[in-house]
């Protein structure tokens, strides 16, 4: 069960900001040690609910493998629940309730309401689709997510016509995020965003899960966002609360670094960051490189929304 992935390359987004979160590392891998039984089988546990699986949308074939579901769910950014071992994230989770969930949406729109997540799933036409998932330490992956259109929820609120961006906050509970205690000083809860025309754009899904099965814990349980011509920072999990504004919204990795995480943030290999040349990504786990596309292969659904200077 255990994976075992290459380290040369790997720096973490975590190095971008300051020591403090490092000082327990050794306490929290013994217990991440002890925790991962429990994590295992609450993992099968939900892997045995039904309800999950839905038809694969054809449209939406890739250049490259898909990735073992082992993969893709053992090595993760989820900082909440650990914010610098990627492999250790999916043993972190024993304490953080996924069910029941619900979802504020709120803000400029005409139908605020405050959505159970189980009645949203049962009712939203849901659909699979297999991205290309890429984050911006350079490493990607091909996931096959299930969820439904942004713009389908989108359209249910009613937005109004001031409304031009849209604020996503990621769930806030450091009693059962371990990570949130480890790293004190970010500007917790995470929280994220897009403008109104990337949110509506037929690329953008909620998504509930993975390998027609619930999301797992670590890959961002039970409701997260993904835009796969973005860096993965931009596809928040775990989201408790949707806001329509007017204004671009802080987002936390701006936060913690705007020379390195604009609001945009698209793939891009012309762009370098300042830590990692974005010419090419490192697949998982084999670490063989593949160039970088513009849009992350995407262009076609995203470059009309740009002019080529959102970074
Ligand atoms: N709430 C929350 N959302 C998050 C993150 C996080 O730390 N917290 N990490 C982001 C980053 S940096 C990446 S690369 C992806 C990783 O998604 P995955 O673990 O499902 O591959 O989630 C993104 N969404
Ligand atoms: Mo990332």
């Amino acid at each position: 069960m255990n994976i075992r992935i290459r380290k040369d390359w790997q720096i973490n987004e975590s190095e971008a900001t300051p020591e403090s979160i490092y000082l327990n590392r050794r306490k929290f891998i013994q217990a991440a040690g002890f925790l991962g039984a429990q994590g295992l089988a609450v993992q099968s546990l939900l892997a045995a609910q039904d309800g999950y699986a839905a038809t694969r949308n054809p449209e939406f074939t890739l250049d490259r493998p898909m990735t073992d579901e082992r993969v893709s769910t053992g090595y993760n950014n989820f900082y909440e629940l650990h914010p610098y071992d990627k492999e250790q994230t999916q043993f972190m989770a024993s304490k953080y309730v996924v069910d029941p969930w619900t979802i504020e949406v709120t803000g400029l729109i005409n139908k605020p309401k405050t959505y159970d997540l189980d009645d949203l799933r049962k009712r939203m036409p849901m659909e699979e689709r297999l991205y290309r998932f890429r984050c911006v330490e350079r490493w990607a992956m091909a996931v096959p997510w299930t969820g439904f259109l942004m713009s389908a929820l989108i359209k249910e609120v009613d937005p109004k016509p001031e409304a031009k961006y849209i604020r996503f906050v990621s769930v806030n509970r450091p009693d059962q995020l371990p990570g949130m205690k480890m790293a004190p000083s970010y500007p917790w809860p995470y929280h994220e965003g897009l403008r109104m025309d990337e949110a509506m754009n037929p690329l953008t899904m909620f998504v509930t899960g993975m390998y027609g099965k619930a999301l797992p814990k670590q890959n961002g349980a039970p409701f997260r966002v993904i835009t796969p011509w973005k860096y993965g920072y931009k596809s928040p999990k775990a989201i408790v609360k949707i806001e329509f504004t007017a204004k671009e919204p802080p987002t936390l990795w701006n936060k913690l670094n705007a020379r390195e995480y604009g609001f945009y943030s698209n793939v891009n290999p012309s762009v370098p960051h300042p830590r990692w040349s974005q010419s090419y990504d490192i697949m998982i786990p084999t670490g063989e490189r593949k160039k970088t596309l513009l849009y992350n292969g995407y262009e076609n659904y995203v470059a009309s929304m740009y002019n080529g200077k959102e970074h």
